[in-house]
């Protein structure tokens, strides 16, 4: 049907939560349907992910996207113009097909994944159906457990903490509601612990809403999550879970992780996190090696991957081949679903699909560098995966993907069920 059919593509300069340019795109079709989206970026970026294309040269230091938006103007319009939004596999391929290269280094990951994201959404237009159905069909009813950000470390902070993410994560909870308003309460009795214990400094935020104290130790800012869990209530029902981002304090020269003023081994490192698990309510840990170090990320998911959600973030960047060698190893039980890190959405949905398969669970996430689109929302529902990171419950660009499954729970109304502690397939 010509209606579907893509009639113009248009793309913009836009900016970004770090105040950095990124690509909004809208796609509009015969019969008068639209959809865009606006492209995240990520500060500790896995080095596989797909390019993102900047301009360089002088201006905003190099990070202007007018390039990327010519792209997407140019070859990439023409090379959808006239296919069928509902063709999403086919769209996406094409794209890829044209740009040629391993990492879409030609036309750019950003510029691509803006028109396969515009691409799903003018679908769901036109057929009337929000984006999670559309992705999800009848099945999606399920509201992600959201896994927040509350104090932020290493490169997404200017504090001393190597461990970039200490999240919390509300999990015994019978809504989605309950549970996000429960990680609202302990963000709150944190903030006022942070003040207390620390000054008026500490609750300077980071650069995914959560706060960056001026802590160096990752056991201090451990224990004040738990006092500040305890202190309202929620012990045994609010978890904690972490990010390393272990590529972030990686010495590669001498191949020690530097934490917590300490200058660790692979071994030690993972003495480190067994030993920490005994002692903190840890439910899942990301990245808790250097991107390339599968052996030590195997040996830790022998040890505590039973208990333990271990994912890989920077180690699969949402990459099929880079997952099936995890897979293979056994390294993690879970993978990070970041749509920008591969470039178009059915990569994405296909990396999701090989996880599930293999007995990985999948978490949607968000980048550093947000927008105030709420797309990886629907994609969660969508993919009925169970879990989402947003960042905290806090600043535009994160609570707009929070306030957006708020809002599909209510739509869903009695269909509406709490991913809750199965979403981790651990005991
Ligand atoms: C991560 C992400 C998102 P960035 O490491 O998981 O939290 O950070 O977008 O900077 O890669
Ligand atoms: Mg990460």
């Amino acid at each position: 049907m010509a209606a579907f059919s893509i009639s113009e593509v248009r793309a913009m300069e836009i900016l970004d939560s770090r105040g950095e340019p990124t690509i909004m795109t809208r796609i509009s079709t015969e019969g008068g349907f639209s959809g865009s989206f606006s492209v995240p970026a990520g500060a500790s970026r896995g080095r596989s992910e797909a390019f993102e294309l900047r301009d360089g040269g002088k201006r905003l230091g190099g990070r202007g996207v007018l390039t990327a938006v010519a792209n997407v103007e140019g070859p990439l319009a023409e090379v959808v113009r006239g296919r069928d939004v509902r063709r999403q596999w086919e769209i996406d391929e094409a794209m890829v097909r044209a740009d040629g290269t391993k990492n879409k280094s030609r036309f750019g990951g950003n510029a691509i994944l803006s028109v396969s994201m515009a691409t799903a959404r003018a679908a769901a237009a036109g057929l009337g159906e929000p984006l999670y159905r559309y992705l999800g069909g009848v099945g999606a009813r399920e509201i992600p457990v959201p896994f927040m950000n509350v104090i932020n470390g290493g490169v997404h902070a200017g504090n001393e903490l190597a461990i970039q993410e200490f999240m919390i994560v509300p999990l015994r909870f019978n809504t989605f509601r309950e549970a996000l308003f429960a990680g609202v309460e302990v963000y709150r009795e944190l903030k006022s612990l942070l003040i207390g214990k620390y000054g008026r400094s500490a609750k300077n935020l980071g650069d995914e809403g959560g706060f960056a104290p001026p802590i160096g130790r990752s056991e201090e800012a451990l224990e004040i999550l738990v006092g500040a869990i305890e202190e309202v209530g929620f012990s045994g029902k609010v978890k904690l879970a972490l990010d390393a981002a272990a590529s972030g304090f990686f010495d590669e020269e001498d191949g020690k992780y530097l934490v917590d003023g300490r200058s660790m081994s692979p071994g030690e490192m993972e003495d480190f996190y067994l030993d920490l698990v005994e002692r903190y309510p840890i439910v899942s840990i990301e990245d808790p090696f250097h991107e390339e170090d599968f052996e030590s990320f195997s040996s830790l998911t022998k040890k505590i991957g039973g208990r333990v959600q271990l994912v890989g973030d920077d180690f699969f960047t949402t990459n099929v081949e880079r997952l099936k060698k995890g897979i293979k190893m056994r390294a993690g039980n879970a993978l990070l679903l970041k749509i920008n890190q591969i470039g178009t959405l059915s990569e994405s949905l296909h990396c999701a699909e090989v996880a599930l398969r293999a007995g990985y669970s999948v978490m949607v996430s968000h980048r550093s560098g947000e927008t105030t689109d709420p797309a990886i929302a629907d994609l969660a529902v969508g993919l009925r995966c169970g879990q989402i990171k947003a960042g905290a419950p806090a600043r535009g660009e994160r609570v707009s993907k929070y306030n957006r499954l708020l809002e599909i729970e209510e739509e869903l109304g009695s269909e509406a069920v709490f991913a809750g502690e199965s979403a981790l397939g651990i005991d």
